[in-house]
């Protein structure tokens, strides 16, 4: 029998094979009172960066304005974005971080 639930079951396992989930990139924008140690350690401990990688891609953020952190589903992106925002601003730094379609 094909039941409103189990139509809408289908529908959904249809839309997951046809589109895969659009992706963010978390982006961070530089300013001029974040310490850069602070930058480098928010690209370590929430987007899982080395150190040599951490401080390549804060130094890109110091020179250029802004930079990439990681490509993630929308959710994943989000959060990140939460988490880096509340702990920067808990430490009273400006940092700004965003998302875009990737
Ligand atoms: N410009 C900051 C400084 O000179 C460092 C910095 C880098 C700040 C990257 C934010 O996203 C940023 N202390």
């Amino acid at each position: 029998m094909v039941t409103q639930q189990g139509n809408e079951a289908l529908l959904e396992e249809e839309a997951t094979v046809l589109k895969p989930p659009s992706m963010y990139r978390v982006i961070l924008l530089n300013d001029d009172f974040t310490p850069m140690d602070f930058v480098i350690f928010v690209l370590q401990e929430y987007f899982h960066k080395d150190t040599e990688a951490a401080t390549r891609i804060m130094l890109k953020v110091h020179r250029e304005g802004k930079g990439v952190c990681g490509v993630f589903p929308k959710d994943i992106a989000s959060t990140k974005v939460e988490q880096v925002v509340r702990h920067a601003r808990q430490e009273g730094h400006p940092l700004q971080c965003t998302m875009e379609e990737a």
